[in-house]
């Protein structure tokens, strides 16, 4: 059933692709996560993504499945951590958003710091309020093309501002 939805996900990205509905290059996919919306730190990391010139053009609050969760990561379903992280992401609500600052990707990762919390810099939002290595408290993407993708996996084209 799950490889079912995957390959789904996957022909619908690959349509989106050739249709060119991708988001342009100025654009990063975020998800504030169950980790940080369980323990109230929502408000506090959006405003930190605001002060640091990011604009938001697409938000919402929703749950992950424990099947949406593995779609989303299926990227990473050889990695030894596939199962903790998929569970963990469906374990509580999330925030999923499409952010546009020049630079975007690259910016944002600075903003979140390292995967690990305990390597990320200081004044970052993982150092601040991410509480593990697998609850880092926010997603950022990792290249244009994987904003695109991870933003479509949430929003329709007509949800992007
Ligand atoms: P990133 O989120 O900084 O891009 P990735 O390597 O893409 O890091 O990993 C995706 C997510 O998987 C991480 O944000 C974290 O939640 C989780 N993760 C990464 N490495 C580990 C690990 O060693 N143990 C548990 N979870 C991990
Ligand atoms: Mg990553």
């Amino acid at each position: 059933m799950n490889r079912l939805v995957n390959k789904e996900f996957r022909r619908i990205f690959a349509l989106q692709k050739q249709t060119k509905i991708a988001m342009a290059t100025n654009r990063t996919f975020t998800m504030i996560k169950p980790d940080a919306t369980d323990a109230g730190h929502t408000g506090k990391i959006i405003d930190r993504i605001i002060d640091a010139g990011f604009s938001i053009k697409a938000m919402k609050w929703t749950k992950l499945s424990l099947a949406d969760a593995q779609a989303f990561y299926e990227v990473h379903a050889e990695r030894p951590f596939y199962g903790e992280l998929t569970e963990y992401m469906s374990s509580a609500p999330i925030v999923a958003a499409i952010l546009e600052k020049d630079n975007a990707v690259a910016d944002f990762r600075t903003l979140i710091g390292a995967t690990n919390p305990a390597e990320a810099a200081p004044g970052t939002i993982r150092a601040e309020f991410a509480e593990s290595i697998a609850a880092n408290a926010v997603h950022g993407s990792d290249s244009d093309e994987n904003a695109a993708i991870e933003g479509a996996f949430y929003f329709s084209a007509r949800e992007m501002s």
